[in-house]
């Protein structure tokens, strides 16, 4: 099937249970096993992140990548992506990772003008198309790269610059055809550099309808064009700018309700960004669940020590644990799934590292799974939760929720009721009762 073995030594990774001493194998991740009636493979939808994956060499501000990438050929950037592409399938084969995501210029070089960029695109998508069919692997979602280029310096869709939001929509339409050449299941709006970093130069309230427009203008598009998929949005807090547009998944469900997209964009949610905002992953999984819109997730790991995006892979159970727990009861991801937005650290330079780093994943988020499904039929959790609401099943208290009572009515009430008697949380027992399942 392929013309070259980039990793070479590496067998495809089997799963063999927790006592292996194998680095190379799973221990937790048997992708046939079911859960709630799912194969662990249907639960996760696991996907590659090309960006990290592929082109990541491991550069930061202050030193160039440490990686050599076999697939670094020649001169030649076309070359050199079609080498990529060959080995990024081929990674995904041994690791049977069934999906992928990509930004348009992961996965082919920008050319000197639009045209020319669309032609090295649609030639690297004929052949990513080709690969999907011979291993089966699908694209879970496409989406745009509209922050890495000069042009996008003060944003894209929000860029004061008409200019720009032209070459922006250029772009998305692009990505959005490859997209759906590809039968992409998901397209992708991350913030990028959709924010600002001064007011005294900023019309925030123009910028934000640029935006609401823009992602109208896209979905429309996309829907013309036969994508029958979600579209989703990615909150992030800050990073580059230093105030992001799409801050959380609360800020989020606000713009798409005020531009009317709630019926096409669904949140893709990211554990770093959730713990950037300040907030848990599982809070962000959960506001966008409790909307109904929990779409997708990019899973990763934050640093608890620094303030920035380290995109770890993820190996915090616990933090895994919480995510699932709410995937599970909001009853899966659709049309999402769980990209590896994680990239190795910067003096991880073996080949055999990509493995190690998404095979940590994939077992960390299977354990978390078996555990979450324990605890969710734990019922010293679950009926105590809701039993913490039981006041409101009946009564006056099922009337407050029906909208039968007034504010005077509580009063009178509280009255007569008189002081209420105190109910523990019992964070403690259920906090100990995790920790007996893990
Ligand atoms: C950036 C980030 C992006 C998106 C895709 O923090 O998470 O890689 O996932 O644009
Ligand atoms: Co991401």
């Amino acid at each position: 099937m392929f013309t070259k073995e980039y990793f070479p030594g590496i067998e495809p990774i089997k799963y063999t249970g927790p006592a292996t001493e194998n680095h190379l194998a799973f221990r937790y991740y048997d992708e046939n096993y079911v859960v709630d009636g799912k194969t662990m493979k249907e639960h996760f939808r696991f996907a590659m992140a090309y960006w990290h994956s592929m082109c990541n060499a491991g550069s930061d501000p202050f030193g160039p990548g440490t990686r050599a990438f076999p697939w670094d050929i020649s001169n030649n950037p076309m070359e050199n992506s079609k080498a990529k592409l060959e080995a990024a399938f081929e990674f995904m084969s041994k690791m049977s990772i069934p999906f992928y995501c990509f930004h348009d210029r992961d996965i082919a070089p920008a050319g000197d003008n639009i045209r020319e960029s669309e032609k090295n695109l649609k030639e690297l998508v004929d052949l990513a198309g080709q690969y999907q069919e011979k291993t089966g692997i699908r694209l879970l979602w496409g989406t745009a790269n509209l922050f890495s280029h000069p042009r996008y310096m003060n944003g894209a869709a929000t860029n004061p610059d008409f200019q720009v939001v032209c070459h922006a929509g250029a772009q998305v339409k692009a990505a959005l055809e490859a997209t759906v050449a590809l039968g992409g299941e998901n397209y992708v709006f991350w913030g990028g550099r959709e924010g600002y970093s001064f007011l005294m130069n900023t019309d925030m309230k123009k910028e934000l309808e640029h935006m609401g427009r823009f992602l109208q203008m896209a979905r429309d598009y996309g829907r013309k064009i036969g994508f029958e998929g979600t579209f989703l949005i990615e909150p992030k807090p800050m990073e580059p700018s230093l105030h992001q547009y799409d801050f959380d998944a609360a800020a989020v469900l606000g713009f798409l309700h005020k531009f009317g997209l709630e019926k096409d964009f669904k949140l893709n949610i990211e554990a770093n960004h959730a713990t950037l905002a300040n907030h848990s992953f599982a809070h962000e999984l959960q506001t966008a669940a409790d909307a109904g819109l929990l779409g997708s997730i990019d899973a990763n790991h934050g640093e608890s020590l620094n303030g920035w995006d380290t995109d770890n892979f993820p190996t915090n159970l616990y933090e895994a644990i919480e995510a699932m727990i709410v995937v599970l009861e909001t009853g899966g991801l659709g049309t999402g799934g769980f990209n590896f937005d994680a990239k190795l650290r910067r003096n991880s330079t073996d080949l055999e590292d990509l493995f190690i780093g998404h095979i940590a994943g994939m077992d960390t988020f299977a354990r978390a799974l078996l555990i979450a499904e324990k605890l969710l039929n734990d019922i010293r959790i679950m009926d105590f939760r809701d039993n913490r609401y039981l006041s409101f099943k009946e009564g006056k208290g099922l009337a407050f929720e029906n909208d039968e009572l007034s504010i005077e009515d509580l009063t009178s009430l509280a009255e007569k009721a008189g002081e209420p008697e105190l109910q523990s949380g019992k964070q403690e027992l259920i906090e100990s009762i995790i920790n007996g399942a893990i």
